[in-house]
């Protein structure tokens, strides 16, 4: 699949800092010691309902990891997942009477616009779970061949008993793994499984539902665990630095990516850092397709709103955060927004030198963007207090905030 396209970052004088992140798998923060190349795999969207506040909130915390890595001065080989075949998304295509590849098609380019709208860095490489069918099909083989992997009806299932690190990823405790896995895609109940959490990584094919060529599988589709490790092992291999998503992931789909992985290589770990995004809320609760309760950022933009200014609302909480969406936090954003634009557009300001290495600190920092914000509202408040004679430092200031905060001002 194709991405969208890259907003330019503008190069900043120095050095950016290592970056320390919270690490679930550790509870505790890590500093990443990623190769010339850091490695990032981003859990992509369930094309359906895209791209609301939360999904959005979610990349744009990524979109910080890929800019404070490119600051210090390091490529990044990041990779994103659409998972374009599932049954959220079967369900609803059924509902809505559209064909499921016509709806998945319409809502991940209205994602690819939002994302360009939101000037968040592409993924080198994007990829569907349709298209990563035929390397599926192998991994599923080699897990049942091993013995980690058996059958029930036809349908295969993953053991999680044969991945000696299982619950490292989340640590949690077996009953709570339970219900995580009934509320989010797991069948704990289907009688005849070795273990209640034992997850599927190959689906018989349906009446009346798509289904592909599984080889010595037969006929059907892929789990949705086995989706992301087949994509991840491709294109970034065993240890890579970082698996991304929002915290409703680190169980079951992150435990279970990084048992699949771990048994199909006999190494340890799939990912050196796990590392999860807070919930955004609307009206009190979570917001979320199954719940209806949605803001879009496609809405908002044919409203007028400035994606700079939604940008900014997202970086005001910090990511581990949960946090609600309101009026007022995206009307605090336009405020900042005008702000800070009219704080850059004078001809000179207050020295930026410390400005940038605050914002440089603030980010390397488990992603403190919040904190970024601070600084930056600290230098457009003496520059509207009492101005300055350095002509340099609107400039600066405006190229620190698109290369490391992503907003153009
Ligand atoms: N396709 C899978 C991942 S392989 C999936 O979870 N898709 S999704 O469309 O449901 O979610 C996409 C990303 O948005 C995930 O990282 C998820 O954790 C995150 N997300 C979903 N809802 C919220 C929310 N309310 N707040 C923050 N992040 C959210
Ligand atoms: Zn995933």
């Amino acid at each position: 699949m194709h991405a969208w396209p890259a907003s330019e970052v503008p190069a900043l004088p120095g050095r950016g800092r290592e970056l320390r992140l919270h690490d679930t798998a550790t509870d505790g923060p890590v500093t990443l010691d990623p190769g010339p190349v850091a490695r990032i795999y981003v859990c992509g969207i369930t094309p359906y309902d895209a791209t609301h506040m939360g999904h959005a909130a979610t990349y744009t915390a990524f979109d910080l990891v890929q800019r404070v890595w490119l600051d210090t001065k390091r490529q990044v080989h990041y990779v994103q997942n659409v998972t374009d075949v599932d049954d959220p998304l079967l369900v609803r295509a059924a509902e809505t009477g559209v064909d499921w590849t016509e709806l998945a098609e319409r809502e991940t380019a209205l994602f690819r616009e939002d994302m360009t709208a939101l000037r968040l860095l592409p993924p080198r490489h994007y990829i569907g779970a349709v298209e990563a069918i035929p390397g599926i099909v192998p991994l599923v083989e080699r897990l049942r061949d091993a013995g980690a992997a058996y059958e029930l009806d036809g349908d295969v299932y993953f053991s999680v008993e044969s991945d000696p690190d299982f619950g490292k990823v989340s640590r949690l405790d077996a009953a709570v793994m339970r219900r995580l896995s009934a509320e989010r895609g797991g069948d704990p109940d289907r009688p005849g499984k070795k273990n209640p959490l034992d997850p599927m990584l190959w689906m018989a094919a349906r009446d009346g539902e798509p289904s592909w060529d599984g080889g010595s599988l037969g006929p059907g589709r892929p789990g949705w665990h086995i989706e992301c490790v087949a994509i991840a092992l491709d294109h970034l291999g065993m240890g890579f630095d970082v698996q991304g998503g929002g915290s409703d992931l680190a169980f079951p789909h992150h435990e279970m990516g990084a048992s699949h992985a771990q048994v199909l290589t006999g190494k340890f770990p799939f990912a050196k850092a796990y590392v999860h995004a807070g919930m955004v809320a609307l009206h009190g609760e979570k917001m979320s397709k199954s719940k209806g309760n949605l803001v879009f950022v496609s809405k908002l933009r044919q409203d007028g709103v400035d994606p700079a200014a939604i940008r900014l609302a997202l970086l005001a909480h910090h990511y581990r955060a949960n946090w609600e969406w309101t009026d007022a936090v995206l009307a605090e954003a336009v405020a900042r927004l005008d702000r800070w634009r009219a704080a850059v557009s004078r001809p000179d300001g207050p020295s930026s030198d410390a400005l940038l290495e605050q914002i440089r600190e603030a980010l390397a920092d488990d992603l403190n963007a919040p904190a970024a914000l601070a600084a930056v509202d600290r230098w457009a408040q003496l520059q509207h207090a009492e101005g300055g004679t350095d002509t340099g430092a609107p400039g600066l200031v405006s190229r620190a905030v698109d290369a490391l905060l992503g907003v153009a001002l």
